[in-house]
């Protein structure tokens, strides 16, 4: 059965989605009642039941371009047939190369190293793995302590959720911790910032904890610190204005090195190539995955200072210098995507228009303030949040009901906790990001009844 055939009323109740143990889902409640996707086109997904859908999410924040876009296709398709693997130990393809310099060129530091794994989870956990080693390398060994934040969503690699601040990620998990992980206190206050358009006033000093931090430890014994520059997973939740540069003056200052972790906030969604440009703020390490190829492939990476990667080339030249990487790192249909991807991007000029839409997403969102249920409501970039009132004593039952409605009219956004999320992808326009928040707020108002 493929999943053409495979319609909602052959499959409701029967065995045929059993056997899918599907990630972060409710399994039984979707094999129930499955929604099911048979195929996308720009900016819509069909379902397999016929209906046509806004992807307001763009997948899961990964297909800017929205999907099936001609020119990614025809690279895989091209590549596919052409070299279909090409291993990556101590051999490489050209394209590999020419791409990795793209991607540092592109993120505005084209001196910065690229190492590619295929996922942000590996990308989190790379990184985390090069600062510790980083520091080793240069002599510093005592520097193992990293400093993650509430809140945060790092993956679901050991490093990830060890440095996450993701209390359902973690609590079945603890054994398997990193050890040495502190959390920075996450930025989130309604009471005092509720209602922000893009960031808050409010919050700042929350940066100095990472003092508090380094005190109680001493900057002796700390690698690094790892932030979302914008927490996306956990609900849009925005930096207040100055947190991110006073991060980078305290790892300065300390000789700590900063990660963003951009999984979302980079390739566009803040309406710059990646949010060094956007906040002003140089981190040392940058991870990526998702709309680095539209997600066609699974690619991520991590970029690299020079300064980091020269600290590595010591030793005898022909031995190995970080014994670390993936079979299919640089995997030449991810690689192919990726300059397919960024070709259209610089072409079409879809990061500025990304840029464009932000204000237009945010006029619309805050419209919603007062409407039914709503709580909260948070933006930046082409990404947006509305908080809703929980269900009495059903925690994260509001927001599922929200993206009932939305689906039921032709919208999917995200629903996760009480919080539904937009990021539609950059190749919308302005009417669509407007009539994505009109149906959301048909939504709210049907959940209301
Ligand atoms: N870091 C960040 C900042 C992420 O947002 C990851 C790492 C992990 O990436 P992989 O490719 O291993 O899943 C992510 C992933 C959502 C949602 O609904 C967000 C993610 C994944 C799926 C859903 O907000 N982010």
């Amino acid at each position: 059965m493929n999943a053409v055939t495979l319609d909602h009323a052959a499959v409701r109740g029967e065995s045929a989605l059993q056997a899918w143990w599907m990630p972060f889902t409710h399994n039984r409640h979707f094999k129930a009642n499955p929604r099911l996707i048979a195929s996308g086109k720009g900016a819509y997904y069909k379902l397999v039941d016929g209906r046509r859908v806004f992807d307001g999410l763009s997948g899961l924040w990964c297909c800017p371009l929205g999907h099936s876009p001609d020119r990614v296709v025809e690279a895989v398709q091209q590549q596919v047939a052409t070299l279909d693997f090409s291993p990556s130990f101590q051999m490489g393809h050209p394209a590999a190369f020419t791409l990795a310099s793209r991607i540092a060129e592109f993120a505005g530091r084209p001196n910065d190293k690229v190492f590619f794994v295929n996922s942000g989870s590996e990308a989190v956990d790379t990184a985390l793995k090069i600062a510790v080693a980083y520091h080793r390398a240069r002599g510093d060994s005592s520097r193992t302590r990293i400093i993650g934040r509430e809140r945060g969503y790092h993956g679901v690699g050991m490093g990830g959720i060890s440095v996450g601040g993701i209390p359902a990620n973690r609590k079945m998990f603890a054994p398997l911790m990193i050890p040495g992980v502190d959390h920075l206190p996450h930025t989130f206050e309604p009471a005092k910032m509720g209602y922000s358009r893009g960031q808050p006033e409010w919050g700042l000093h929350l940066a100095d904890e990472l003092e508090r931090i380094v005190a109680l430890h001493d900057a002796s014994n700390i690698a690094a610190v790892i932030v979302e520059p914008m927490q996306g997973s956990t609900g849009v939740i925005v930096p207040p204005k100055g947190y991110l540069k006073r991060l980078r003056e305290i790892c300065t200052k300390h000789g700590i090195l900063l990660i963003f972790d951009e999984v979302i906030t980079g390739i566009g969604r803040l309406g710059t190539p990646f949010s060094n440009k956007f906040f002003d703020v140089e981190p040392d390490l940058i991870t990526f995955a998702k709309a680095v190829n539209n997600a066609a492939v699974p690619l991520g990476g991590v970029i690299a200072s020079a300064a980091i990667y020269d600290a590595f080339m010591t030793g005898p030249e022909h031995l190995i210098e970080f014994f670390h990487g993936y079979t299919y790192s640089a995997h030449p249909l991810g690689v192919a995507a990726a300059h397919a991807t960024l070709d259209d991007m610089q072409q079409r000029k879809l990061i500025d228009r990304a840029a464009a839409l932000a204000p237009v997403l945010e006029e619309a969102v805050h419209s919603l303030r007062g409407e039914p249920l709503v709580a909260d409501i948070r933006n930046l970039g082409l990404a947006a949040a509305v908080d809703v009132t929980p269900v009495p004593g059903k925690p994260a039952l509001r927001a599922y009901q929200v993206f009932e409605e939305a689906m039921n009219r032709g919208l999917m956004p995200r629903f996760t906790g009480e919080t539904l999320a937009l990021a539609p992808p950059f190749i919308s326009t302005a009417d669509e990001v407007r009539s994505a928040v009109e149906i959301l707020r048909e939504s709210l108002r049907a959940a209301a009844r």
